[in-house]
């Protein structure tokens, strides 16, 4: 019998995944996509403009936010993820009980920012249901992350990190090949620490599994610019970070500007 797909063959280096946060107050699209006939809209838009995937999440996560509940975690993305009945979707949760119904709605990708550690029943959801993961790095939670962030070397403590989560999933039953891993720039990091963590992107590739990378808009642009207090990056930097993180061998690319960033890695693809 022929096993499922392996992460890397349905999302082949470069992939983009566009973002659609049904929230009224995420850091980086200010609630655009709250209402969920925006959010319908926004994730065909990205699909149309070459999204190998749309990632719709109904909990910000910015620096300083609260948790919502599960109830209005579902209350939110319900409603967009029924009407997006053929579109490729990626569920941004921490929460079985909203994997498992995004699941059933067609998800098959599952985006935890916890990379398990949330919620108990997660990984036996993802488990049975043989859907794509993303496993996060975070240091600390993200209502206090950015307090005062403290590595010895960033690096190869996020490395280490993703690789014990890892295993955790391997053994909770998720195949290897279904699994995807992220660094987490912008959580519990500061600039110089996601700096350096983009510069040595190479040591968590080392690791054999696809990497994800979230860098679109974040703050961390927007400082290294100038602005001691900036809260969101401009585009411009966004796709010089996308297109260094490529070429040190990320593989999908969790991006706002869906466009912009299939052209940039598109361009930067064919020099290879
Ligand atoms: C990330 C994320 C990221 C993954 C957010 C925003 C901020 N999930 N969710 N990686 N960032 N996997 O919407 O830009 O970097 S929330």
């Amino acid at each position: 019998m022929q096993g499922p797909a392996p992460i890397e063959s349905r999302f082949p280096r470069p992939s983009v995944m566009g973002v659609v946060n049904v929230t009224p107050d995420s850091f980086s699209d200010g609630g655009v996509n709250f209402r969920a006939e925006d959010a319908v809209a926004s994730a065909r838009r990205m699909f149309d403009e070459g999204a190998a995937v749309v990632d719709v999440g109904g909990e910000s996560t910015r620096p300083g936010s609260e948790g919502v509940s599960a109830d209005e975690e579902l209350h939110r993305v319900v409603p967009v993820l029924e009407a997006l009945d053929g579109i490729p979707l990626s569920i941004d949760t921490a929460k079985a009980e909203v994997a498992r119904r995004a699941i059933e709605l067609g998800a098959e990708l599952v985006n935890d920012v916890t990379a398990l550690r949330g919620d108990p029943e997660l990984a036996g959801v993802v488990a049975d249901s043989g859907a794509f993961v993303c496993l996060m790095h975070m240091q600390g939670e993200p209502r206090t992350m950015q307090d005062s962030p403290t590595y010895d070397d960033v690096a190869a403590e996020v490395a280490s990190f993703l690789e014990e989560r890892l295993r955790f999933a391997v053994d909770a039953g998720i195949a290897e090949e279904r699994i995807c891993l992220d660094p987490g720039f912008g959580f519990g990091k500061t600039v110089e620490q996601n700096f350096e963590l983009l510069a040595r992107l190479g040591e968590i590739v080392a690791l054999v599994r696809p990497v994800l990378v979230g860098l679109s808009r974040k703050r961390s642009l927007g400082r290294i610019l100038g602005d001691p207090d900036a809260t969101t990056g401009p585009l411009s930097a966004s796709l010089a970070a996308a297109v260094e993180a490529y070429e040190r061998g990320a593989a999908i690319f969790r991006v706002h500007d869906v466009r912009e960033h299939v052209e940039a890695l598109t361009v930067s693809a064919a020099l290879r």
